[in-house]
Protein backbone atom coordinates (compact mmCIF):
# COMPACT_ATOMS: atom_id res chain seq x y z
CA UNK A 1 0.00 0.00 0.00
CA UNK A 2 1.47 3.30 -1.00
CA UNK A 3 1.87 6.03 2.26
CA UNK A 4 1.52 8.64 0.08
CA UNK A 5 -0.72 11.16 1.08
CA UNK A 6 -2.72 11.27 -1.41
CA UNK A 7 -3.31 8.31 -1.64
CA UNK A 8 -3.97 8.05 2.20
CA UNK A 9 -6.67 10.60 1.66
CA UNK A 10 -8.41 8.33 -1.16
CA UNK A 11 -8.32 5.42 1.15
CA UNK A 12 -10.06 7.42 3.87
CA UNK A 13 -12.64 9.67 3.21
CA UNK A 14 -12.99 12.54 5.44
CA UNK A 15 -16.48 11.85 7.32
CA UNK A 16 -14.90 8.43 8.79
CA UNK A 17 -13.22 8.00 11.83
CA UNK A 18 -9.34 8.21 11.87
CA UNK A 19 -9.02 4.38 12.65
CA UNK A 20 -11.45 2.19 12.36
CA UNK A 21 -10.68 0.14 15.73
CA UNK A 22 -12.76 -3.19 15.37
CA UNK A 23 -9.87 -5.32 14.16
CA UNK A 24 -7.26 -3.89 16.06
CA UNK A 25 -3.77 -3.57 15.79
CA UNK A 26 -2.42 -2.82 12.46
CA UNK A 27 -5.65 -3.25 10.93
CA UNK A 28 -6.87 -0.74 12.40
CA UNK A 29 -7.95 1.27 8.84
CA UNK A 30 -9.56 -2.24 8.06
CA UNK A 31 -13.15 -2.33 7.63
CA UNK A 32 -15.03 -5.93 8.16
CA UNK A 33 -16.15 -5.97 4.42
CA UNK A 34 -15.15 -8.45 1.78
CA UNK A 35 -13.03 -7.40 -1.28
CA UNK A 36 -15.25 -6.07 -4.29
CA UNK A 37 -18.49 -5.59 -1.87
CA UNK A 38 -20.45 -2.85 -2.98
CA UNK A 39 -20.63 -1.58 0.81
CA UNK A 40 -17.12 0.08 1.39
CA UNK A 41 -17.77 2.18 -1.31
CA UNK A 42 -20.87 3.56 -1.00
CA UNK A 43 -19.62 3.97 2.60
CA UNK A 44 -16.99 6.43 1.28
CA UNK A 45 -19.48 8.35 -1.01
CA UNK A 46 -21.28 9.09 1.97
CA UNK A 47 -18.53 9.80 4.42
CA UNK A 48 -17.44 12.10 1.84
CA UNK A 49 -20.61 13.82 0.88
CA UNK A 50 -21.54 14.12 4.52
CA UNK A 51 -18.24 16.07 5.37
CA UNK A 52 -18.60 18.04 2.05
CA UNK A 53 -21.57 19.44 2.78
CA UNK A 54 -20.35 19.76 6.95
CA UNK A 55 -22.98 17.91 8.06
CA UNK A 56 -21.13 15.26 10.09
CA UNK A 57 -22.17 17.01 13.20
CA UNK A 58 -26.12 17.46 12.48
CA UNK A 59 -25.92 13.83 10.79
CA UNK A 60 -27.17 10.65 12.38
CA UNK A 61 -26.62 7.18 10.58
CA UNK A 62 -29.21 4.63 11.38
CA UNK A 63 -27.21 1.39 10.80
CA UNK A 64 -28.74 -1.66 10.00
CA UNK A 65 -28.97 -5.64 10.71
CA UNK A 66 -26.74 -7.18 7.87
CA UNK A 67 -23.67 -6.79 6.79
CA UNK A 68 -23.22 -2.79 7.15
CA UNK A 69 -24.35 -3.54 10.58
CA UNK A 70 -21.06 -1.87 12.08
CA UNK A 71 -21.76 1.54 10.28
CA UNK A 72 -21.23 2.90 13.48
CA UNK A 73 -17.07 1.53 13.33
CA UNK A 74 -16.70 3.87 10.76
CA UNK A 75 -18.59 6.95 10.45
CA UNK A 76 -17.56 10.43 12.71
CA UNK A 77 -21.05 11.47 13.38
CA UNK A 78 -23.94 10.51 15.24
CA UNK A 79 -24.68 6.59 15.07
CA UNK A 80 -27.96 4.56 15.89
CA UNK A 81 -28.60 0.73 15.66
CA UNK A 82 -31.77 -0.31 14.67
CA UNK A 83 -33.52 -3.78 15.05
CA UNK A 84 -33.55 -5.21 11.57
CA UNK A 85 -35.72 -3.34 9.31
CA UNK A 86 -36.80 -0.89 12.19
CA UNK A 87 -34.53 1.85 10.56
CA UNK A 88 -37.41 3.92 9.37
CA UNK A 89 -39.20 4.40 12.98
CA UNK A 90 -36.32 5.18 14.10
CA UNK A 91 -35.57 7.53 11.57
CA UNK A 92 -38.83 9.07 11.72
CA UNK A 93 -38.31 9.55 15.28
CA UNK A 94 -35.01 11.04 15.28
CA UNK A 95 -36.57 13.72 12.51
CA UNK A 96 -39.50 14.07 14.51
CA UNK A 97 -37.53 15.06 17.61
CA UNK A 98 -33.99 16.51 16.50
CA UNK A 99 -35.41 18.80 14.02
CA UNK A 100 -31.60 19.72 13.39
CA UNK A 101 -30.36 16.56 12.67
CA UNK A 102 -29.99 15.31 9.33
CA UNK A 103 -31.17 11.65 8.98
CA UNK A 104 -29.28 9.08 7.51
CA UNK A 105 -31.12 4.95 7.19
CA UNK A 106 -28.62 2.81 5.28
CA UNK A 107 -30.66 -0.20 5.07
CA UNK A 108 -29.92 -3.74 2.68
CA UNK A 109 -32.40 -5.87 0.66
CA UNK A 110 -33.54 -8.17 3.26
CA UNK A 111 -33.62 -5.53 6.14
CA UNK A 112 -35.60 -2.80 4.04
CA UNK A 113 -37.74 -5.08 1.39
CA UNK A 114 -38.76 -8.11 3.92
CA UNK A 115 -38.26 -7.90 7.35
CA UNK A 116 -39.16 -3.74 7.27
CA UNK A 117 -41.12 -3.56 4.05
CA UNK A 118 -44.13 -1.95 5.87
CA UNK A 119 -42.25 0.54 7.92
CA UNK A 120 -40.07 1.45 4.39
CA UNK A 121 -43.65 2.07 2.71
CA UNK A 122 -45.12 3.83 5.73
CA UNK A 123 -42.41 6.11 6.18
CA UNK A 124 -41.93 6.77 2.50
CA UNK A 125 -45.56 7.19 2.62
CA UNK A 126 -45.49 9.93 5.26
CA UNK A 127 -42.94 11.55 3.44
CA UNK A 128 -40.28 11.37 6.77
CA UNK A 129 -37.29 13.61 6.49
CA UNK A 130 -34.71 11.33 5.41
CA UNK A 131 -32.09 9.63 3.36
CA UNK A 132 -32.23 6.14 2.44
CA UNK A 133 -29.43 4.07 1.07
CA UNK A 134 -30.43 1.13 0.00
CA UNK A 135 -28.10 -1.78 -1.02
CA UNK A 136 -29.76 -4.04 -3.41
CA UNK A 137 -27.09 -6.80 -3.66
CA UNK A 138 -29.82 -9.66 -4.60
CA UNK A 139 -28.88 -11.87 -1.28
CA UNK A 140 -28.96 -11.83 2.16
CA UNK A 141 -25.36 -11.24 2.60
CA UNK A 142 -24.57 -11.50 6.61
CA UNK A 143 -26.02 -14.28 7.05
CA UNK A 144 -24.57 -16.85 4.19
CA UNK A 145 -26.30 -15.53 0.85
CA UNK A 146 -30.14 -16.62 1.06
CA UNK A 147 -32.76 -15.32 -1.14
CA UNK A 148 -33.56 -11.76 -0.77
CA UNK A 149 -36.81 -10.01 -2.25
CA UNK A 150 -34.44 -8.43 -4.66
CA UNK A 151 -33.09 -11.91 -5.75
CA UNK A 152 -33.70 -12.53 -9.76
CA UNK A 153 -35.47 -14.86 -11.63
CA UNK A 154 -33.47 -18.11 -11.25
CA UNK A 155 -30.87 -16.48 -9.44
CA UNK A 156 -29.49 -19.31 -7.72
CA UNK A 157 -29.08 -19.17 -3.47
CA UNK A 158 -28.58 -21.11 -0.09
CA UNK A 159 -32.20 -20.71 -0.04
CA UNK A 160 -33.14 -21.40 -3.88
CA UNK A 161 -30.16 -24.08 -5.01
CA UNK A 162 -32.69 -24.69 -7.93
CA UNK A 163 -33.18 -20.85 -8.94
CA UNK A 164 -35.75 -18.21 -7.62
CA UNK A 165 -38.86 -20.17 -8.74
CA UNK A 166 -41.12 -16.87 -9.39
CA UNK A 167 -44.26 -19.72 -9.04
CA UNK A 168 -43.37 -20.21 -5.42
CA UNK A 169 -41.29 -17.51 -4.16
CA UNK A 170 -42.75 -14.74 -6.27
CA UNK A 171 -40.83 -11.68 -8.43
CA UNK A 172 -38.32 -9.52 -7.74
CA UNK A 173 -39.44 -6.78 -5.59
CA UNK A 174 -38.97 -3.66 -7.27
CA UNK A 175 -38.42 -0.75 -4.51
CA UNK A 176 -37.94 2.24 -6.33
CA UNK A 177 -40.63 1.32 -8.52
CA UNK A 178 -42.81 0.66 -5.39
CA UNK A 179 -41.90 3.76 -3.66
CA UNK A 180 -42.51 5.81 -6.85
CA UNK A 181 -46.87 4.71 -6.52
CA UNK A 182 -46.66 7.01 -3.39
CA UNK A 183 -46.71 10.71 -3.36
CA UNK A 184 -44.78 12.54 -0.78
CA UNK A 185 -41.32 11.26 -1.81
CA UNK A 186 -38.91 13.93 -3.19
CA UNK A 187 -36.42 12.27 -4.54
CA UNK A 188 -35.69 8.48 -5.94
CA UNK A 189 -33.52 7.22 -7.93
CA UNK A 190 -31.52 3.85 -8.36
CA UNK A 191 -27.84 3.54 -9.53
CA UNK A 192 -24.97 0.80 -9.59
CA UNK A 193 -21.91 0.41 -7.79
CA UNK A 194 -19.85 -0.99 -10.31
CA UNK A 195 -17.57 0.97 -13.23
CA UNK A 196 -16.13 4.41 -12.81
CA UNK A 197 -18.52 6.03 -14.72
CA UNK A 198 -21.72 3.99 -12.94
CA UNK A 199 -19.67 5.04 -9.06
CA UNK A 200 -19.55 8.99 -10.40
CA UNK A 201 -23.03 8.72 -10.94
CA UNK A 202 -23.87 6.97 -7.58
CA UNK A 203 -21.69 9.80 -5.64
CA UNK A 204 -23.76 12.38 -7.74
CA UNK A 205 -27.01 10.68 -6.65
CA UNK A 206 -25.80 10.00 -2.74
CA UNK A 207 -24.96 14.28 -2.86
CA UNK A 208 -28.54 14.92 -4.03
CA UNK A 209 -30.34 12.95 -1.63
CA UNK A 210 -27.46 14.64 1.18
CA UNK A 211 -28.56 18.05 0.00
CA UNK A 212 -32.46 17.35 0.33
CA UNK A 213 -31.71 16.60 4.38
CA UNK A 214 -29.24 19.96 4.43
CA UNK A 215 -32.81 22.00 3.44
CA UNK A 216 -34.98 19.56 4.98
CA UNK A 217 -36.70 18.98 1.61
CA UNK A 218 -38.40 15.63 2.89
CA UNK A 219 -37.78 11.83 1.61
CA UNK A 220 -34.86 10.83 -0.62
CA UNK A 221 -34.14 7.09 -1.52
CA UNK A 222 -31.18 5.64 -3.39
CA UNK A 223 -31.11 2.02 -4.41
CA UNK A 224 -27.36 0.75 -4.74
CA UNK A 225 -27.26 -2.09 -7.16
CA UNK A 226 -24.34 -3.71 -5.44
CA UNK A 227 -21.96 -6.39 -5.87
CA UNK A 228 -21.52 -9.25 -3.52
CA UNK A 229 -18.80 -11.39 -4.70
CA UNK A 230 -18.79 -13.07 -1.57
CA UNK A 231 -22.33 -15.12 -1.46
CA UNK A 232 -22.54 -15.19 -5.86
CA UNK A 233 -19.82 -17.00 -5.57
CA UNK A 234 -18.01 -14.82 -8.29
CA UNK A 235 -14.98 -12.91 -8.34
CA UNK A 236 -15.21 -9.32 -7.49
CA UNK A 237 -14.77 -8.59 -11.29
CA UNK A 238 -17.57 -11.00 -12.28
CA UNK A 239 -19.71 -10.08 -9.62
CA UNK A 240 -19.81 -6.48 -10.94
CA UNK A 241 -20.50 -7.61 -14.32
CA UNK A 242 -23.30 -9.76 -12.74
CA UNK A 243 -24.90 -6.55 -11.43
CA UNK A 244 -24.16 -4.70 -14.69
CA UNK A 245 -25.78 -7.51 -16.69
CA UNK A 246 -28.26 -9.23 -14.76
CA UNK A 247 -29.20 -7.01 -12.17
CA UNK A 248 -29.15 -3.74 -14.33
CA UNK A 249 -31.83 -5.83 -17.00
CA UNK A 250 -34.01 -6.40 -13.93
CA UNK A 251 -33.46 -3.19 -12.29
CA UNK A 252 -33.22 -0.23 -14.58
CA UNK A 253 -31.04 2.66 -13.08
CA UNK A 254 -31.79 6.50 -13.54
CA UNK A 255 -33.86 9.08 -11.48
CA UNK A 256 -36.86 7.71 -10.78
CA UNK A 257 -38.42 11.06 -9.47
CA UNK A 258 -37.13 14.38 -9.14
CA UNK A 259 -38.55 17.10 -7.10
CA UNK A 260 -36.52 18.76 -5.44
CA UNK A 261 -36.93 21.95 -7.17
CA UNK A 262 -40.67 21.88 -6.31
CA UNK A 263 -40.46 21.55 -2.52
CA UNK A 264 -39.35 24.84 -0.59
CA UNK A 265 -36.40 24.16 1.94
CA UNK A 266 -37.29 23.88 5.26
CA UNK A 267 -36.14 25.99 8.42
CA UNK A 268 -35.89 24.02 11.40
CA UNK A 269 -38.42 24.24 13.76
CA UNK A 270 -37.52 25.13 17.58
CA UNK A 271 -36.35 21.85 19.33
CA UNK A 272 -38.66 20.34 21.53
CA UNK A 273 -38.23 21.54 25.22
CA UNK A 274 -36.57 18.88 27.20
CA UNK A 275 -37.67 16.67 29.68
CA UNK A 276 -37.34 18.05 33.65
CA UNK A 277 -37.13 16.11 36.28
CA UNK A 278 -40.21 16.61 37.85
CA UNK A 279 -41.77 15.49 34.64
CA UNK A 280 -39.15 12.35 34.75
CA UNK A 281 -40.55 11.57 38.62
CA UNK A 282 -44.22 12.00 37.45
CA UNK A 283 -43.48 8.96 35.58
CA UNK A 284 -41.57 7.04 37.60
CA UNK A 285 -44.05 7.72 40.00
CA UNK A 286 -46.50 5.82 37.96
CA UNK A 287 -44.43 2.28 37.37
CA UNK A 288 -44.46 -0.68 40.13
CA UNK A 289 -41.98 -1.89 41.59
CA UNK A 290 -41.93 -5.75 40.36
CA UNK A 291 -40.90 -7.93 43.11
CA UNK A 292 -37.66 -10.44 42.19
CA UNK A 293 -39.01 -14.15 42.28
CA UNK A 294 -37.65 -16.08 44.55
CA UNK A 295 -33.79 -17.92 44.47
CA UNK A 296 -33.53 -21.76 44.08
CA UNK A 297 -30.50 -21.57 46.59
CA UNK A 298 -28.96 -17.89 47.03
CA UNK A 299 -26.39 -19.82 48.88
CA UNK A 300 -24.96 -21.44 45.34
CA UNK A 301 -24.02 -17.83 44.34
CA UNK A 302 -23.39 -17.21 40.84
CA UNK A 303 -20.95 -18.40 38.41
CA UNK A 304 -20.03 -15.58 35.19
CA UNK A 305 -18.36 -17.47 31.97
CA UNK A 306 -17.40 -16.48 28.87
CA UNK A 307 -16.00 -18.66 26.01
CA UNK A 308 -14.02 -17.14 23.09
CA UNK A 309 -12.90 -18.01 19.65
CA UNK A 310 -13.59 -17.82 16.02
CA UNK A 311 -16.22 -18.51 14.21
CA UNK A 312 -16.20 -22.40 13.35
CA UNK A 313 -14.66 -23.30 16.69
CA UNK A 314 -18.35 -24.48 18.22
CA UNK A 315 -17.74 -21.70 20.79
CA UNK A 316 -21.64 -20.91 20.60
CA UNK A 317 -22.77 -24.96 20.90
CA UNK A 318 -19.92 -25.07 23.86
CA UNK A 319 -21.56 -22.18 26.06
CA UNK A 320 -25.49 -23.84 25.25
CA UNK A 321 -23.55 -26.88 26.81
CA UNK A 322 -22.13 -25.30 29.98
CA UNK A 323 -26.20 -23.19 30.23
CA UNK A 324 -27.95 -26.46 29.35
CA UNK A 325 -25.27 -28.53 32.31
CA UNK A 326 -26.04 -25.82 35.02
CA UNK A 327 -30.00 -25.93 33.87
CA UNK A 328 -30.39 -29.99 34.07
CA UNK A 329 -28.81 -29.43 37.74
CA UNK A 330 -31.57 -27.40 38.48
CA UNK A 331 -29.94 -23.46 38.53
CA UNK A 332 -31.09 -20.72 37.20
CA UNK A 333 -28.62 -20.05 33.75
CA UNK A 334 -28.84 -17.74 30.77
CA UNK A 335 -26.48 -18.20 27.35
CA UNK A 336 -25.95 -14.59 25.29
CA UNK A 337 -24.06 -15.07 21.79
CA UNK A 338 -22.05 -12.68 20.24
CA UNK A 339 -20.63 -13.10 17.06
CA UNK A 340 -19.62 -10.65 13.70
CA UNK A 341 -21.21 -9.94 10.77
CA UNK A 342 -17.89 -11.02 8.70
CA UNK A 343 -18.59 -13.68 6.09
CA UNK A 344 -14.74 -14.35 6.63
CA UNK A 345 -12.49 -14.48 9.49
CA UNK A 346 -15.08 -13.56 12.01
CA UNK A 347 -14.35 -13.70 15.75
CA UNK A 348 -17.30 -15.48 17.89
CA UNK A 349 -18.25 -15.80 21.89
CA UNK A 350 -20.89 -16.25 24.34
CA UNK A 351 -21.45 -16.17 27.97
CA UNK A 352 -23.30 -18.28 30.12
CA UNK A 353 -24.61 -17.55 33.27
CA UNK A 354 -24.99 -20.33 36.28
CA UNK A 355 -26.82 -18.69 39.07
CA UNK A 356 -28.47 -19.79 42.66
CA UNK A 357 -30.97 -17.28 41.80
CA UNK A 358 -32.73 -14.98 39.50
CA UNK A 359 -30.57 -13.35 36.87
CA UNK A 360 -30.47 -9.98 36.39
CA UNK A 361 -28.58 -9.51 33.16
CA UNK A 362 -26.42 -12.25 30.54
CA UNK A 363 -24.59 -9.31 29.73
CA UNK A 364 -20.84 -9.84 31.63
CA UNK A 365 -18.10 -7.81 32.52
CA UNK A 366 -16.45 -9.64 35.34
CA UNK A 367 -15.90 -13.20 34.81
CA UNK A 368 -15.13 -16.06 37.09
CA UNK A 369 -14.20 -18.47 34.12
CA UNK A 370 -13.13 -17.73 30.45
CA UNK A 371 -12.66 -20.89 27.63
CA UNK A 372 -9.94 -19.31 25.45
CA UNK A 373 -10.10 -21.45 22.36
CA UNK A 374 -7.31 -19.25 20.77
CA UNK A 375 -4.72 -16.46 21.18
CA UNK A 376 -7.29 -13.57 20.45
CA UNK A 377 -9.37 -14.76 22.95
CA UNK A 378 -6.87 -14.87 25.57
CA UNK A 379 -5.29 -11.45 24.75
CA UNK A 380 -9.47 -9.90 24.49
CA UNK A 381 -10.87 -11.15 27.39
CA UNK A 382 -7.96 -12.13 29.82
CA UNK A 383 -8.07 -8.96 31.86
CA UNK A 384 -12.00 -9.31 32.29
CA UNK A 385 -11.23 -12.17 34.48
CA UNK A 386 -10.98 -11.55 38.66
CA UNK A 387 -7.98 -12.14 40.34
CA UNK A 388 -8.93 -15.64 41.51
CA UNK A 389 -10.54 -16.64 38.72
CA UNK A 390 -9.62 -19.39 35.85
CA UNK A 391 -8.54 -19.25 32.63
CA UNK A 392 -9.02 -22.35 30.72
CA UNK A 393 -7.29 -21.72 27.18
CA UNK A 394 -6.46 -24.42 24.16
CA UNK A 395 -2.45 -24.85 24.32
CA UNK A 396 -2.24 -26.04 20.67
CA UNK A 397 -3.27 -22.51 19.86
CA UNK A 398 -2.52 -19.89 22.40
CA UNK A 399 0.17 -19.02 24.30
CA UNK A 400 0.00 -18.81 29.07
CA UNK A 401 -1.11 -15.06 29.57
CA UNK A 402 0.91 -13.54 31.13
CA UNK A 403 -0.64 -10.43 32.21
CA UNK A 404 -3.34 -12.02 34.92
CA UNK A 405 -3.27 -13.40 38.25
CA UNK A 406 -6.24 -15.70 37.65
CA UNK A 407 -5.19 -18.92 37.43
CA UNK A 408 -4.68 -20.05 33.56
CA UNK A 409 -4.42 -23.58 32.64
CA UNK A 410 -3.66 -24.87 29.10
CA UNK A 411 -5.19 -27.68 27.83
CA UNK A 412 -4.14 -29.04 24.66
CA UNK A 413 -7.77 -29.75 23.40
CA UNK A 414 -6.96 -29.71 19.79
CA UNK A 415 -4.76 -32.46 20.03
CA UNK A 416 -6.81 -34.30 21.94
CA UNK A 417 -9.09 -34.27 19.82
CA UNK A 418 -7.21 -35.31 16.68
CA UNK A 419 -5.89 -37.67 18.98
CA UNK A 420 -9.50 -38.80 19.39
CA UNK A 421 -9.92 -39.11 15.95
CA UNK A 422 -12.15 -36.14 15.42
CA UNK A 423 -10.64 -33.41 14.90
CA UNK A 424 -13.51 -30.81 14.81
CA UNK A 425 -14.07 -31.64 18.60
CA UNK A 426 -11.62 -29.52 20.46
CA UNK A 427 -14.42 -27.78 21.55
CA UNK A 428 -15.77 -31.34 23.50
CA UNK A 429 -12.26 -31.57 24.54
CA UNK A 430 -12.21 -28.39 26.32
CA UNK A 431 -16.04 -28.87 27.84
CA UNK A 432 -14.34 -31.79 29.54
CA UNK A 433 -11.16 -29.53 31.05
CA UNK A 434 -14.56 -27.51 32.67
CA UNK A 435 -16.09 -30.49 33.48
CA UNK A 436 -12.68 -31.41 35.50
CA UNK A 437 -11.61 -27.82 37.08
CA UNK A 438 -15.04 -28.04 38.99
CA UNK A 439 -15.64 -23.80 38.61
CA UNK A 440 -18.80 -24.51 37.46
CA UNK A 441 -20.36 -26.16 40.69
CA UNK A 442 -21.86 -28.62 38.43
CA UNK A 443 -21.60 -32.41 38.62
CA UNK A 444 -18.80 -33.44 35.49
CA UNK A 445 -22.08 -35.84 34.40
CA UNK A 446 -24.38 -32.95 33.16
CA UNK A 447 -21.85 -32.06 30.92
CA UNK A 448 -21.47 -35.10 28.95
CA UNK A 449 -24.73 -35.79 29.36
CA UNK A 450 -25.24 -32.52 27.30
CA UNK A 451 -23.13 -34.35 24.23
CA UNK A 452 -26.09 -36.20 23.46
CA UNK A 453 -28.66 -33.52 23.42
CA UNK A 454 -26.13 -31.58 21.77
CA UNK A 455 -25.61 -33.68 18.89
CA UNK A 456 -29.17 -35.92 19.25
CA UNK A 457 -29.70 -35.20 15.21
CA UNK A 458 -26.23 -36.98 14.61
CA UNK A 459 -25.95 -40.15 16.27
CA UNK A 460 -22.95 -41.27 15.18
CA UNK A 461 -21.13 -37.89 16.74
CA UNK A 462 -22.40 -38.57 19.98
CA UNK A 463 -20.18 -41.33 20.92
CA UNK A 464 -17.21 -39.97 18.71
CA UNK A 465 -17.46 -36.97 21.05
CA UNK A 466 -17.78 -39.23 24.21
CA UNK A 467 -14.24 -40.99 23.50
CA UNK A 468 -13.31 -37.34 22.84
CA UNK A 469 -14.48 -35.99 26.25
CA UNK A 470 -13.46 -39.21 27.62
CA UNK A 471 -9.66 -38.68 26.84
CA UNK A 472 -9.57 -35.38 27.59
CA UNK A 473 -11.06 -35.90 31.09
CA UNK A 474 -8.21 -38.61 31.76
CA UNK A 475 -5.95 -35.71 30.29
CA UNK A 476 -6.77 -33.35 32.58
CA UNK A 477 -7.19 -35.53 35.70
CA UNK A 478 -3.24 -36.51 34.81
CA UNK A 479 -1.78 -32.86 34.15
CA UNK A 480 -4.22 -30.52 35.92
CA UNK A 481 -3.63 -29.81 39.69
CA UNK A 482 -7.21 -29.48 41.65
CA UNK A 483 -8.00 -26.77 42.46
C1 LIG B 1 -35.30 -10.09 13.86
C2 LIG B 1 -34.22 -10.73 13.08
N1 LIG B 1 -34.51 -11.60 12.09
C3 LIG B 1 -33.53 -12.18 11.37
C4 LIG B 1 -32.23 -11.90 11.63
C5 LIG B 1 -31.13 -12.59 10.85
N2 LIG B 1 -30.57 -11.68 9.84
C6 LIG B 1 -29.45 -10.98 10.11
S1 LIG B 1 -28.98 -10.08 8.79
C7 LIG B 1 -30.25 -10.66 7.85
C8 LIG B 1 -30.44 -10.26 6.41
C9 LIG B 1 -29.48 -9.25 5.94
O1 LIG B 1 -29.61 -9.08 4.57
P1 LIG B 1 -29.65 -7.67 3.89
O2 LIG B 1 -30.59 -6.76 4.59
O3 LIG B 1 -29.93 -7.89 2.44
O4 LIG B 1 -28.19 -7.06 4.12
P2 LIG B 1 -26.76 -7.56 3.63
O5 LIG B 1 -26.25 -8.44 4.73
O6 LIG B 1 -26.94 -8.30 2.34
O7 LIG B 1 -25.98 -6.32 3.48
C10 LIG B 1 -31.03 -11.53 8.57
C11 LIG B 1 -32.23 -12.22 8.01
C12 LIG B 1 -31.94 -10.98 12.66
N3 LIG B 1 -30.70 -10.63 12.96
N4 LIG B 1 -32.94 -10.41 13.36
Amino acid sequence: MSTHPQSQRRLHAKGFYDEFPRKGGTASRATHYCAGCGHGLLHKLIAEAMHDFGLQDRAILISPVGCAVFGYYYFDCGNVQAAHGRAPAVGAALARCLPEAVVLSYQGDGDLGSIGLNQTLQAANRGERMAVFFVNNAVYGMTGGQMAPTTLAGQKTVTTPNGRDVETTGHPLHLCELINTLPAPVYIERCLLTTPANIQKARRAVRKAMEIQRDRRGYAFVEFLSPCPTNLHLSPLDAAKFVDEEMAREFPPGCLRDRTAEVAARPAPPPLEPLTPADIEAVLDKCVAVPAPPGLDPDFGTIRIKMAGFGGQGVLSYGMMVAGAGLADGRHVSWFPSYGPEQRGGTANCSAVISGSAIGSPVLSHLQVLVAFNQPALDRFARDVEADGLILYDSCLAEKPTTTTARALGVPASRLAIEAGLPKAANTAMLAALACSGACRVASERFSDMLAQTFAGKPALIAANRRVFAAATEWCQANLRPE
